[in-house]
């Protein structure tokens, strides 16, 4: 693979860049007033406006140009293919095949993966209805009315992002919980008020030995039992998502209620595999099957439509040109619609997890930035807070807006002055305020710096017409695309995340070490060592 930086069309963008990294979109407006009716493309439910970027008809080409010499179409049609791109692991990538209609042949080593993702499903809402509907009931036949996920990482932040997002299509009379930290207090707040009869755990966990899941299915099982009393009321009480029917087994859970996924679905693209169990509940299948219509949907876009009218391609693209060539350093993600307040928490997994390295595909040490720090709010929260910096701070913070035509919640003029925000700021961040303008009304002349706007920060505007299953799907599915599209062009396994498994390995060393009731011998560095002894001493105090 020739190394990216020495690509010609590498060479040609970097080029190009020198040439807008000096012109102000004011100018970029000036000289083709059209643009914004032009730099737009819209596919499925969602129309992206992309003219307040800092690029022209040129960078357009550019980028194909470096995505063919990237080989982006080839790799797609190896993800969707069924190859194993995540070279890591040496699995295949197919997220894709969670979302794909009963008659699809997708083969891993030769096996159709497709009738396996339907079974889980059909069992999924088989599952779903009867929690839904009470017809499941708990060990002493009280119908079950709080369903608590616990999980962590990619089998938390999916489910708890679709349930806030989708909350207006759920069934109202079910509470819904989330435990992901292995803080007691997460815990502890998640079964406050409930009633161990009427409650049900589904232990979410593709490897089923993560330790702060396990240590919190522990500790429900103890919690659960304290009233039930009985060890049979485990098969009633708590249910499994995972890819690990032995460990599933062990914990006293029935392989029954286990719902299945597989090795080729990674943790955060896994939230319309089983892990997506607690969304069906709250949702019911038909909503979920319309969100997966919805990803599919996107898939299908991503995989055939023209790079120049390509929603994830666009979108990806401009992420590696700030990154790479006007050293932006974040992205932000800013959502008009509260329901979507975690979706930028949900991003920040999907992105950074994803692509988050800095060795090649090759096991080379990049020479150029990789993925960007994704954060973000809900937007007009967050225009009194941080919007001060993306204004007028010393950075170039490239914004995502997200907004839609239609509340689910129409309440006065609530909704329009909501989405004049997402119009004004976007307005603002683009153009500006000249010290002319500034002086123009008849501001001091010592406070017209303090009061001008430079402008020139560009952003996206994703508009859908209202929230639905549908539109979470192509959400959530065009992002994963860009992700992967930045993936390809930085030359990474966008699949693995040894960083994680680090974590995973490194707390479970020192745990004896704080609970040891002798003083341990300690062999870290000094700081670790003396931080290790000082919480000792400050535990036995307290
Ligand atoms: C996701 C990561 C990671 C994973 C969690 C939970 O891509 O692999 O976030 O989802 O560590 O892992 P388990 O589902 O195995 O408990």
């Amino acid at each position: 693979m020739t190394p990216l930086k020495q690509m010609p069309a590498w060479k040609a963008l970097e080029a190009h860049a020198a040439t807008l990294r000096v012109k102000h979109l004011r100018e970029l407006f000036a000289e083709d007033p059209k643009r914004g009716e032009r730099f737009n493309a819209e596919a499925c439910g969602l129309f992206l406006d992309y003219s307040k970027h800092r690029i022209t008809e040129e960078t357009l080409k550019l980028f194909a140009g470096l995505a063919q010499a990237s080989g982006l179409e080839e790799r797609r049609a190896a993800m969707f293919r069924g190859d194993k791109i995540n070279i890591t692991e040496n699995r295949a990538v197919l997220h894709t095949a969670l979302r794909a209609p009963r008659e699809a042949v997708i083969e891993v080593d030769g096996h159709n993966v497709v009738p396996d993702v339907h079974a889980v499903l059909d069992k999924m809402a088989e599952f779903a209805e009867s929690i839904r509907s009470g017809a499941w009931t708990g060990y002493t036949g009280k119908p079950i009315r709080n369903v608590i996920n616990i999980g962590i990482g990619g089998s938390d932040l999916g489910p708890v992002m679709a349930y806030e997002a989708l909350r207006h299509y759920s069934q109202r009379d079910l509470t819904m919980r989330f435990v992901s930290n292995v803080d007691g207090s997460d815990f502890a707040e998640a079964v406050h008020g409930l009633d161990p009869e009427e409650t049900l755990f589904i232990v979410s966990s593709k490897t089923f030995t993560t330790l702060e899941t396990m240590t919190n299915a522990h500790t429900a099982r103890v919690w659960a039992l304290a009233k039930l009393k009985e060890h049979a009321a485990v098969a009633r009480h708590f249910v499994a998502v995972s890819t690990n029917a032995k460990e599933v087994a062990k914990f006293g859970i029935d392989t029954a209620n286990m719902f299945g996924f597989w090795d080729w679905v990674g943790g955060r693209y896994s939230m319309d595999a089983a892990i997506g169990l607690s969304s069906m509940i709250a949702i019911g299948a038909e909503n979920f099957r319309r969100m997966l219509n919805g990803f599919h949907a996107m898939d299908e876009h991503f995989r055939s439509a023209p790079l120049e009218r390509n929603l994830p391609f666009l979108m990806g693209m401009l992420t590696v040109w700030y990154t790479s060539f006007f050293g932006a350093e974040t992205v932000a993600v800013l959502p008009y619609d509260n329901y979507l307040k975690r979706f930028p928490a949900y991003l920040q997994q999907l992105t950074m997890e994803s692509n988050g390295k800095h060795i090649t595909l090759d096991g080379q040490h990049v020479d150029y930035q990789t993925c960007p720090i994704f954060w973000g709010e809900p937007g007009t929260n967050g225009q009194h807070s941080f919007y001060q910096l993306i204004h007028q701070g010393t950075r170039l913070i490239p914004c995502d807006f997200i907004g839609f035509a239609r509340s689910l919640n129409p309440l006065g003029n609530h909704h329009d002055l909501l989405m004049s925000n997402i119009f004004a700021q976007s307005e603002a961040l683009a153009f500006g305020k000249t010290p002319e303008q500034v002086k123009a009304e008849g501001t001091a002349d010592w406070l017209v710096p303090h009061r001008t706007f430079e402008g020139n920060r560009p952003s996206s505007v994703i508009l859908a017409e209202k929230m639905t299953p549908e539109i979470l799907g192509q959400l959530v599915a065009l992002y994963e695309h860009s992700v992967f599209v930045q993936g390809v062009i930085w030359q990474i396994d966008s699949f693995d995340q040894w960083g994680v498994e680090l974590g995973k390995v490194l707390a479970v060393r020192i745990i004896p070490e704080l609970e040891s009731p002798t003083e341990p011998e300690l062999r870290h560095d000094s700081s670790t060592n003396a931080l290790i002894r000082r919480y000792r001493r400050m535990k036995s105090r307290a």
